[in-house]
């Protein structure tokens, strides 16, 4: 019997028309999932967040890096950066409603049905998916409360501290809690975080391979790690296939067995030429 699918989508960053051709070769869906850095980087932050604004009682969206700096901009607390390309956004006339909307985004999402959990980056292993839980959920009320401008100010003013063990206060937890769900990737096997693309030296693991070692519990969908790239494992969906870097976009079609992915070649949809989607069948193996 077909049913009308959910999906898991990787970062978009703003790549509307690889979003479009990648929706159009999905056809029906009941749910969308998104990973994460919808908008910044590409070329159409404007046109993807309009979307995702009307569609929204069909998304499920966890927020990213870009999401959190883009919601910064917006309230006049991050200062522009050569990178961005949220110009026409921030001057969007219903930009108010779409940023408020994405400010009210959580930064995990936990599924009643379908056994993923969402992040955008990484869970930390000494988090127990109940812990990671509650870590999200005391980010997700500083960034909903009324002292949310205050929080992203207070999120800036300095590094997150490497380790859970380094904070020294309830600023320095919530800065390494925003860390690890939205920029993580690189640790030690004692729990220090690099925070940087590249890993420092050999000490360091992908954040997967740690928590998998650590955690028998949870499978994760995620994005944000471009050049790791794709990878379809038993608890591990990482979506981020670089889109915005000329890759592909890619769904995942989480609610069946086994997982079936659908590629969009974003070189081809920045050129505006014929898109054929690269539709391949991966058994999420036992
Ligand atoms: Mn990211």
């Amino acid at each position: 019997m077909a049913s009308k699918g959910t999906y898991a989508i990787g970062d978009v960053q703003g790549c509307f028309t690889a979003l479009q051709a990648l929706l159009s070769a999905l056809g029906e869906y009941r749910e969308l999932w998104f990973a994460g850095d919808v908008i910044n980087r590409g070329a159409q932050s404007q046109a993807t967040l309009a979307w995702a604004y009307d569609e929204q009682d069909a998304l499920r969206l966890v927020l990213g890096n870009h999401d959190l700096y883009a919601i910064s901009r917006w309230a006049g607390i991050a200062k522009a950066k050569k990178s961005d390309t949220l110009a026409a956004l921030l001057a969007d006339r219903r930009a108010d409603e779409y940023f408020q909307w994405l400010r009210e985004r959580p930064f995990l999402y936990q599924d009643v049905e379908l056994p993923w959990l969402m992040v955008h980056a990484a869970l930390d292993a000494d988090w127990s998916p109940a812990d990671a839980a509650g870590h999200a959920e005391t980010l997700q009320q500083a960034l909903r409360g009324k002292n949310w401008k205050a929080f992203l100010r207070r999120l800036w003013e300095a590094e997150a501290p490497h380790r859970w063990q380094d904070c020294r206060n309830e600023d320095d937890a919530q800065r390494f809690r925003v860390a690890v769900f939205t920029r993580a990737r690189w640790v030690r096997e004692d729990g220090y975080y690099a925070w940087t693309n590249e890993a420092p030296d050999a000490s360091f693991l992908p954040w997967h391979q740690r928590y998998f070692a650590h955690q028998d519990e949870g499978a994760i969908v995620c994005g944000h790690w471009a050049t790791q790239g794709l990878r379809v494992e038993e608890r591990l969906l990482a979506l981020d296939s670089g889109c915005v870097w000329g890759r592909q976009l890619t769904a995942a079609r989480i609610d069946q067995h086994p997982i079936a992915l659908t590629q969009i070649d974003c070189r081809a949809a920045s050129l505006g030429s014929l898109l054929t989607p690269n539709q391949q069948d991966i058994a999420a193996h036992a």
